[in-house]
């Protein structure tokens, strides 16, 4: 891996490349889009089905295009049973801790009588994208689908694109299963995100759709946004490792890798104030990537996004590390909690060194779809709060209205609004 001394050119070059990783020829793959979504909207099943044959090559009908009891069935005999264990385990620990994120509906009374609240109202309808082949992670099906019932949700709709035999990823079908979904349709790519927007003859409309998916998945859900709600549109996984002399260099490597792996475009960057860690590390990757099965996604990842970088000092590590806005964040210094408090932008920040990212993706409990080229300086971490939403309560009395009554009026009339001023003033008439 380059090593790379920080300064005012080097840091804005970085930042820049960094950037290339956000998928710009958006243009070539609107058009193709807005057909498939048109088409669903007017054609409903037909639609999908003929992108289906088109797309994943497979024949999908009425009667095959919802996912049966006997096919989950199917999907537990063949996940390997220690991993359905783990599920559970993982289940159990991300239910506890979004249990920890739920807000409560609260009233306030005043002495005049008057109430002011918050009623906080779970989704009634969800649609949960997963995608198919290689990127079908059961772990994201449960950190996709547990907010949602753990909101309290009614309906969790699934779609994932069938392979050429028409079948689901078993693993997903587990997963979807042990974490509460109501139903799953055999429907991937833009077609998908289009029926779950508008609704077809088979598959409900939707109130909202999260999960990641392809270009396609993405610009779909784009084009549907304010016809439903969608969550953030994920980018290539990233990864920050901001170190000292203390940190060994073998698990940051490691950890380095652990992104690196999943993607030619994702980022995987040590900014440290020790060079003798740099050079350290720089060595221990390339150990690693020379054994690990993965290691040419890891190499050209590591090649195009990835960078060692040599701060002068702490403030200056934390103010790039700030800058560069990573998904995840690992600390590995001294007083590790000392420098957390420091760090405003961060989709998630592991302090310590035995707290390794792939924790956060599989065990820990928090969310791991989180916020990705450098959108952690203004969104979060799928939480909760993405499946409720909140209505305002205000109930007067006479007593209460009457002192501000006025005021009210002369504000309307202010704004030429005298509809308004007539609604409060007739009650004191
Ligand atoms: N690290 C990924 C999520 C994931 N990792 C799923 C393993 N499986 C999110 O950035
Ligand atoms: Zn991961």
């Amino acid at each position: 891996m380059r090593i790379i001394e920080l300064n005012e050119t080097t840091k804005k070059n970085i930042l820049e490349n960094l950037l290339k990783r956000s998928p710009k020829q958006y243009g070539d793959y609107i058009e193709v889009v807005d057909n498939i979504l048109k088409e669903v909207q007017d054609q409903g099943d037909q639609a999908i089905f003929s992108y289906t044959k088109k797309f994943d090559k497979t024949d999908i009908n009425q009667i095959n295009l919802k996912v049966t009891k006997e096919e989950i069935e199917e999907a537990y005999q063949k996940v390997d049973e220690k991993v359905l264990d783990v599920i559970r385990k993982a289940i159990k620990n991300i239910e506890a801790f979004h249990k920890k994120q739920k807000q409560y509906s609260w009233f306030d009374t005043s002495e005049d009588g008057s109430i002011l609240g918050q009623k906080v109202t779970p989704l009634s309808m969800v649609g949960v994208y997963v995608p198919g082949g290689k990127a079908a992670y059961p772990s994201s099906v449960l950190m996709n689908v547990i907010p949602a019932i753990v909101a309290g949700v009614g309906r969790i709709i699934m779609t994932t694109p069938p392979d050429k035999e028409g079948k689901v990823n078993p693993g997903t079908l587990v997963a979807a299963k042990e974490a509460g979904v109501t139903e799953i349709y055999k429907v991937g790519g833009a077609q998908a995100i289009a029926a779950l927007a508008f609704g077809t003859e088979s598959i409900p409309k939707v109130d909202k759709i999260v999960g990641p998916g392809n270009i396609y998945v993405a610009l779909a859900k784009k084009a549907v946004y304010g016809h439903v709600s969608i969550d953030s549109v994920a980018g290539p996984s990233e990864i920050l490792v901001l170190a000292d002399e203390t940190a060994n260099p073998k698990f940051v490597a490691a950890d380095l890798l652990s992104q690196a792996e999943h993607d030619e475009l994702a980022s995987s960057i040590l900014v440290t104030t020790s060079k003798e860690l740099a050079n350290q590390v720089s060595v221990e990757v390339q150990k690693f990537v020379d054994r690990l099965p993965r290691q040419e996604i890891m190499q050209k990842s590591l090649d195009d996004f990835g960078y060692l970088l040599v701060a002068k000092d702490m403030k200056e590590a934390i103010e790039v590390t700030n800058e560069i806005a990573s998904e995840h964040l690992e600390i590995m210094t001294k007083d590790p909690f000392m420098v957390m408090t420091k760090i405003k932008n961060a989709g998630a920040i592991f302090i310590g060194e035995y707290s390794s990212e792939p924790l956060g993706d599989y065990m820990a409990g928090p969310n791991h779809i989180l916020p990705t080229n450098g959108t952690a300086k203004f969104f979060s971490p799928l939480s909760v709060d993405d499946f409720v939403k909140k209505s305002s309560i205000i109930a007067y009395s006479r007593e209460a209205l009457e002192p501000v009554y006025k005021d009210i009026v002369t504000f309307a009339n202010s704004e030429g609004l005298t509809a308004h001023a007539n609604s409060i003033a007739v009650r004191f008439e």
